[in-house]
């Protein structure tokens, strides 16, 4: 006869936390919301740690090399998207790990020939008004002169114009070698010479980056950004249980901090497989996160084939369909739960304390603190980092209102078969994610800030400092279907209602 759970399962939306005495120490100023990313034994410290709970999901519309540095600048970590080709996916990791914070490449190059008319629509198209004119009109060709918006005047001049005749000349440009300058010595020199921008060039005169005067205070904003020992921002990549005996290696290479296998379900032989080759291969070192389970089978199954965290989650992303479609998950909190009581007796039998990470399903900010209080370590979040300007996909109007994509790894736009393989054909056989918008929201760096305001603050209501401190406090109750209407406003008009704000 089937198993049956005694109990529906339930997601975020259902609970609410009940506040908790909170000294007056319990200010969000001293809270902490560091955690660890993969496993480690009592006593000892984690490999890697983040500075806030948060990674960015393993998907197209998601996480490339531009949303990784962002999040790596705020604390958490990006795992970039494996359901592209394995140097594709290398060249990213590579791209951040060599990314010298505050040294940018141009993205806006123009040949001494570009006319006034074309520099106009590339200015509108990057929205950057200083251009570096270069040989081949590349990003690393030999820099002959800059162009900045202060170099012309469209009232006075003909559109044919050509950059040469009213560029910034080499000759009569304040510029420094790439090799021997740090980010101090460029922002003194940026200081000293009145300038908004530095190129940087190696001894071909070939442009390697640009530092701007803005960066300078960006830079100074960022204290809570996750470097490794190089000072290099860590980075996470995606991998399956097909290819790994070539991506592993290649992903390694470019300098991938840890690794996870991306599955929509995990508890399966290929995933042990999967993670007794690495590990054999590539040593104990090599850190590999895997998943999706739902229950504290799935959760033993992982952990005793290796696993250095473990994702929890079926069916709850707001871009999956595979509960319509093939009727498997479980209610994310619910979920979340058995997984993290399972990691707790584990660790209490091994000594061995492995990570959970809430992956999907996060609606409202509020739902990131009730999944940290139920015992996540940390959460990989889809649609709440689409939405910014670092994600990969386009921004679109509609109607007036800016959108960005945002699609399924299961979907047929994004055709991610090796995540849904079953070890039958290699394609994807049906869909189980859908293409969709997402209202724009903006850069990362507010949003996060914003978020990680509300944790904060909640967590002081709960009378915890540290993420562990919250899961040992915090209150948690089931609401009644009544009690989420009484949740949001109600028994008002609102004004907007009315056309007026
Ligand atoms: P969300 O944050 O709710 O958008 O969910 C993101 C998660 O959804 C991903 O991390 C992944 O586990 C899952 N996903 C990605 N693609 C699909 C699909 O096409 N069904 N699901």
């Amino acid at each position: 006869m089937a198993f049956y759970f005694k109990e529906p399962s339930h997601t975020f939306g259902e609970y609410l936390l009940v506040p908790g005495y909170s000294s007056d120490k319990c200010i969000p100023n001293n809270v902490s919301l560091k955690t660890p990313l993969v496993k480690f034994k009592k006593g000892e410290e984690p490999k890697i740690s983040m500075n806030i709970p948060m990674t960015s999901a393993i998907m197209q519309a998601v996480s490339n090399d531009k949303m990784a540095i962002a999040l790596a600048k705020e604390g958490g970590v990006s795992f970039i998207y494996g359901s592209q080709s394995i140097e594709a996916e290398a060249a990213m990791v590579s791209h951040v790990k060599n990314y010298k914070s505050g040294f940018v490449s141009s993205d806006s190059n123009i040949k001494p020939t570009t006319t006034l008319g074309e520099i106009l629509d590339l200015l509108q198209k990057t929205g950057h008004s200083t251009m570096a004119v270069t040989e081949d009109g590349t990003p690393t060709g030999k820099l002959l002169g800059i162009v900045t918006s202060r170099d012309y005047r469209i009232s006075r001049m003909s559109l044919d114009t050509k950059a040469e005749t009213f560029m910034t000349p080499f000759e009569k440009l304040v510029y420094a070698d790439a090799d021997t300058t740090s980010l101090t010595k460029a922002n003194d020199l940026i200081w000293e010479n009145k300038l908004n921008m530095l190129p940087l060039v190696d001894k071909n005169q070939r442009l390697r980056y640009m530092v701007f005067r803005k960066d300078y205070t960006d830079n100074k904003e960022h204290e809570l950004e996750l470097i490794d020992e190089n000072k290099r921002y860590i980075v996470g990549a995606g991998i399956n249980t097909r290819d790994y005996a070539e991506r592993v290696p290649a992903l390694l290479k470019a300098g991938a901090d840890v690794l996870c296998i991306d599955s929509s379900e995990g508890f399966s032989e290929w995933q042990r497989i999967t993670l007794k080759y690495i590990h054999e291969h590539f040593g104990s070192d090599v850190k590999v996160g895997a998943g999706n389970v739902v229950d504290a089978e799935g959760f033993r199954f992982l952990a005793e084939a290796g696993a250095d965290f473990i994702k929890v989650g079926i069916g709850g992303g707001s871009i999956c369909i595979t509960r319509e479609t093939k009727g498997i998950g479980r209610g994310q909190a619910t979920a979340l739960i058995d997984v993290c009581a399972e990691r707790d007796r584990y660790y209490e039998e091994t000594g061995v304390y492995i990570p959970v990470c809430s992956d999907g399903g996060i609606v409202h900010d509020y739902h990131m603190t009730l999944a940290l209080a139920m015992g996540a370590d940390f959460l990989m979040l889809g649609r709440y980092f689409s939405r910014f300007d670092e994600s990969p996909t386009d921004k679109v109007k509609v109607n007036g209102t800016y959108y960005k994509e945002y699609w399924g790894e299961g979907s047929n736009r994004a055709r991610n078969w090796q995540r849904y393989d079953l070890g039958g054909a290699r394609k994807l056989s049906f869909e189980e994610g859908v293409d969709s918008y997402v209202p724009y929201a903006g850069p990362l760096k507010d949003n996060v800030n914003i978020t990680l305001a509300k944790i904060r603050s909640t967590m002081c209501n709960c009378g915890a400092l540290t993420l562990p401190e919250l899961r040992e406090k915090a209150k948690i109750t089931l609401v009644s279907a009544t009690s989420i209407v009484e949740g949001g406003s109600h028994d008002v008009i609102l004004k907007d209602k009315f056309g007026r704000n």
